[in-house]
C-alpha cells in the first residue's frame, strides 16, 4: 500500500450520481454526488484531500506547512469547554408555556398578561453530582431549568425536582458539593451519594435532614424526566403594576403524573442504558407525544409567612399544598429536540439572578449567593461576557446598551456614541415606567454573621414528609438509607446519621440501626429547636399517592419467539396504542420473528440488550418450542425474574410457564395477566394503570 499512486488511489472517483470513496484502510464507501458541499477550512478554502496529511514522499515526515491539518487537529483540541461544577449531566429540550389566564393582578410580568399567550422556553434538566459522561439514573436530585425567553427578556427559573435544598447558606455550597462529588485523594466515587465524605458533611449538618429524607425517597430516582415534579424551591416575590408584592413558591407539575423506579431497577438500567432519560425525553419528542407540565403558583402574603411555624426564607422548608393550595396558571410543552447537543444545551447558560419586570427576589440566604455564583459560573464556562449573544442565551426580546468588545463580541455598538447621555441623540435610554424597578423594602438591621431563630427547626418537615408517605414509599427511603448507609465505611458517621433519624422516626431509626446491624442504639442528636410532632400529614408529598391513573407515554417490552400468537400481539398493540403506551419487541434475535401466521415482524431489542427494566410492564409471548429455548438463556430468564422482582405488570400465554419455573417465578399470581383473547390485552392495559403490583415487592425483597 505504499506505491506511489496511493494519493491518486484514494481520491473520489466521481460516478454518475455517487461518488466512490475510497478510506484509509482501501475501504470503499459511497456518497451521494451532486449537491454535496466542498469541504473548507475554517477559512472558507476548498479542501482537496482530507484523507491524509502532508507528506514528504508516502513515508516520510508530516510537513508544517499543511494548513488544513493543523487547523484541524487545532480546533478538535481545543473542543472540550469545562463541564458544569455541579448539574454537568444535562439535557435539554425547546418548547413553550402557555398562560392560562392574565394574572395582571398579581404581577406585570409580560408573560403573564394575557390568556393564551405563548413564550418560548428551553428546559434542561441534569443530575447533580455526576459528571458529563456519568449515566442518568444515579440516586440524586434532577435540575429543572426553564428559560423563558419573554418580550421583556429572559427569565430564568432555575429550579430542582425537591422543592428543598440541603443548605440554608450559600456560603456552605463549596462544601457541600466537594463532599458530594468524587473524594478529592481518589478521584471517585462517580455520581453516587453513597460514600463516607457526603454523609460525613451531612451528618455535620443538620440542616440537611429534611433534604436527606427527599433524596432517600424514589424522588431522586424518577423514571424519566417526563414524570418528575419541578420547584423553584426559594419563595420570590411578584409584583404589579401598583408595585403591590405576592410572595410566591413556584411549582411544575407533569401531565403524566408522577413516577420512579425502584432501586434495584436504577442500579441495573444504568448498565442497561447509561442515557435512560435523555433517550427517554428525545423520543417522545420526535414521537410527538409531547411532554408537559402546568406551572402552578403558591401564592401568600406577609401575614401569612408571619403566621406560618417555619420561615418561608428557609430553603429547608416547604409550604405543604394542603396549607396554601398550588393555583395552576399555564402549561410547558416541550415540542422540539436540540440541533446540536453542544450548541444548546451544554452552552445554555442559565442565571437565578435573570428576572423580568413583575417578578422579584426575596432575601432567602442561598438565592442571594446563587444571584452571584451563576452568572460567575458562566464566564469560566463560556470564556467570555459576550456568552449572552449565543443564540441559545441571546434573548428574543431587543438587546440595546452600550456594553461592547470582550472576546468573540459579534453584536456591536454602531455608530459614534458609546455610552449614556449622549449629546448625539444616539443610543437607547431607560425607562422609568418600563424598565424593571426593584421593590422598595425596608431593611434594617445589624450586619452579622447569623440565620434567622426558625431556621434552627431541622426535623420537624423532615418528620412530616417521612409520616406522609404510604408504607410502600417508607420502606423505600429506609432501604435507601441502609444501602447507602452500608457504604460509608467509617462506623462513627452511621452512628451520627442515625442519632439523627432518632429526632425524625424512632421506628425509621430503629429500621435503619437494625439494616446497619448496629449493636447500640446511638443518643437522638440534640435538636437546636423542639421537633414539632404534631405536623398533620400532606399526601401532596407521597408519589404513589399522585400516581396516573393511566398508562399513557409509558413503553411495555414484549418478549416474543418465532411461532408467537399473532391475534393476541395484535391485540396487545392495539390496546397500547389506544392508551397512548409504547411496545417494543424482545426477541432472540434483532432482525425478529416469524408470527403464527407466517408474518417476519423485525424487533427492536435482541434480549440481552433489552432487559425488562427499560420497560414499564411486559407481556411474555413466546411459542412453546420459543419458551424452551428462551429457557435456557440467562438473560430472558432475568428478563422475567426482574420484571418480577420489580413488582411490574406481566401479561403472559400459557406457553410461557417453562420459562417462568426456570425464572424462579414458579406461580403467577397478582400482578399477572393471562393473555386468552384481545379482551385480555384491554385488561392488562387497565391493571398497568396502576404501574405497579406493589404487594409482590414485600415478598419479593428486592431492595
Ligand atoms: Fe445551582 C447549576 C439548581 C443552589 C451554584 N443549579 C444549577 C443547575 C440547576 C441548579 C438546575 C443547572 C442549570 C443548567 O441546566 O445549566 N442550585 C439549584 C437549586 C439550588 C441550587 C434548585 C437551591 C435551591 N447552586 C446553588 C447554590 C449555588 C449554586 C447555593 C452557589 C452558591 N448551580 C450553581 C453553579 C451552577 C449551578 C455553580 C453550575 C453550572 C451552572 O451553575 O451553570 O453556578
Amino acid at each position: 500500500m505504499t506505491s506511489n499512486s496511493r494519493q491518486d488511489d484514494l481520491s473520489p472517483t466521481r460516478m454518475a450520481d455517487t461518488e466512490i470513496l475510497r478510506g484509509p484502510g482501501g475501504e470503499t464507501h459511497q456518497v451521494a454526488q451532486g449537491d454535496t458541499p466542498v469541504l473548507t477550512t475554517q477559512q472558507g478554502i476548498p479542501v482537496s484531500d482530507d484523507q491524509n496529511s502532508l507528506r514528504v514522499g508516502p513515508r516520510g515526515p508530516t510537513l508544517l506547512e499543511d494548513f488544513h491539518f493543523r487547523e484541524k487537529l487545532f480546533h478538535f483540541d481545543h473542543e472540550r469547554i469545562p463541564e458544569r461544577v455541579v448539574h454537568a449531566r444535562g439535557f435539554g429540550a425547546h418548547g413553550f408555556f402557555e398562560t392560562y389566564e392574565s394574572l395582571s393582578d398579581i404581577t406585570r410580568a409580560d408573560l403573564f398578561q394575557r390568556k393564551g399567550e405563548r413564550t418560548p422556553v428551553f428546559v434542561r434538566f441534569s443530575t447533580v453530582a455526576g459528571n458529563k459522561g456519568s449515566p442518568d439514573v444515579p440516586r440524586d436530585v434532577r435540575g429543572f431549568a426553564t428559560k423563558f425567553y419573554t418580550k421583556e427578556g429572559n427569565w430564568d427559573l432555575v429550579g430542582n425536582n425537591i422543592p428543598v435544598f440541603f443548605i440554608q447558606d450559600a456560603i456552605k455550597f463549596p462544601d457541600f458539593v466537594h463532599a458530594a462529588k468524587q473524594e478529592p485523594d481518589r478521584g471517585f466515587p462517580q455520581a453516587q451519594t453513597a460514600h463516607d465524605n457526603f454523609w460525613d458533611f451531612v451528618s455535620l449538618s443538620p440542616e440537611s435532614m429534611h433534604m436527606l429524607l427527599w433524596i432517600m425517597s424514589d424522588r431522586t430516582i424518577p423514571r424519566s424526566f417526563r414524570f418528575m415534579e419541578g420547584f423553584g424551591v426559594h419563595t420570590f416575590q411578584l409584583v404589579n403594576a401598583e408595585r403591590k408584592s405576592t410572595l410566591v413558591k413556584f411549582h411544575w407539575k407533569p401531565k403524566l403524573g408522577l413516577q420512579s423506579v425502584v432501586w434495584n431497577e436504577a442500579l441495573k438500567l444504568n448498565g442497561a442504558d447509561p442515557d435512560y432519560h435523555r433517550r427517554d425525553l428525545w423520543t417522545a419528542i420526535e414521537k410527538g407525544d409531547y411532554p408537559e407540565w402546568e406551572m402552578g403558583l403558591q401564592l401568600f402574603d406577609e401575614d401569612f409567612a408571619n403566621k406560618f411555624p417555619f420561615d418561608v426564607l428557609d430553603p429547608t422548608k416547604i409550604i405543604p399544598e394542603e396549607m396554601v393550595p398550588v393555583r395552576r396558571v399555564g402549561r410547558l410543552v416541550l415540542d422540539r429536540n436540540v440541533e446540536n447537543f453542544f450548541a444548546e444545551t451544554e452552552q445554555v447558560a442559565f442565571c437565578t439572578q435573570n428576572i423580568v419586570p413583575g417578578i422579584d427576589f426575596t432575601n432567602d440566604p442561598l438565592l442571594q449567593g446563587r444571584n452571584f455564583s451563576y452568572l460567575d459560573t458562566q464566564l469560566k464556562r463560556l470564556g467570555s461576557p459576550n456568552f449572552t449573544q449565543l443564540p441559545i442565551n441571546a434573548p428574543k426580546a431587543p438587546v440595546e446598551n452600550f456594553q461592547q468588545d470582550g472576546h468573540m463580541a459579534f453584536r456591536n455598538v454602531k455608530g459614534r456614541a458609546n455610552y449614556e447621555p449622549n449629546s448625539w441623540g444616539l443610543g437607547p435610554r431607560e425607562s422609568q415606567e418600563r424598565g424593571f424597578r426593584t421593590r422598595p423594602q425596608e431593611e434594617s438591621g445589624q450586619k452579622l454573621r447569623i440565620r434567622a431563630e426558625l431556621f434552627a427547626d431541622h426535623y420537624s418537615q423532615a418528620r412530616q414528609f417521612y409520616l406522609s408517605q404510604t408504607p410502600i414509599e417508607r420502606t423505600h427511603i429506609k432501604n435507601a438509607f441502609v444501602f447507602e448507609l452500608s457504604k460509608v465505611e467509617t462506623a462513627a458517621i452511621r452512628l451520627r446519621m442515625v442519632s439523627h433519624l432518632r429526632n425524625v422516626d424512632e421506628d425509621l431509626a430503629q429500621q435503619v440501626a437494625d439494616g446497619l446491624g448496629l449493636e447500640q442504639m446511638p443518643e437522638a442528636a440534640p435538636p437546636a429547636r423542639p421537633v414539632v410532632t404534631g405536623l398533620p400529614e400532606s399526601p401532596a408529598l407521597s408519589i404513589i399517592r399522585n400516581g396516573p391513573k393511566t398508562f399513557a407515554g409509558r413503553k411495555i417490552g414484549v418478549l416474543v419467539t418465532d411461532g408467537v400468537d399473532a391475534g393476541l400481539l395484535s391485540a396487545l398493540r392495539e390496546a397500547a396504542q389506544a392508551e397512548g403506551t409504547m411496545v417494543e419487541l424482545v426477541a432472540p434475535k434483532v432482525g425478529g420473528v416469524t408470527t403464527s401466521d407466517g408474518t417476519r415482524i423485525p424487533a427492536q431489542q435482541k434480549v440481552n440488550g433489552g432487559p425488562s427494566v427499560l420497560y414499564d410492564a411486559v407481556a411474555v409471548l413466546p411459542s412453546q418450542e420459543g419458551a424452551a429455548l428462551l429457557a435456557r438463556e440467562a438473560t430472558a430468564k432475568d428478563f422475567v425474574s426482574d420484571a418480577y422482582a420489580h413488582a411490574k405488570f406481566i401479561a403472559y400465554v400459557d406457553a410461557a410457564t417453562p420459562l417462568f419455573e426456570k425464572a424462579g417465578v414458579t406461580e403467577p399470581n397478582g400482578g399477572f395477566v393471562r393473555l386468552q383473547s384481545p379482551r385480555d390485552a384491554r385488561s392488562f392495559i387497565e391493571a398497568c394503570r396502576e404501574l405497579r403490583f406493589w404487594e409482590r415487592e414485600a415478598a419479593v425483597q428486592a431492595v
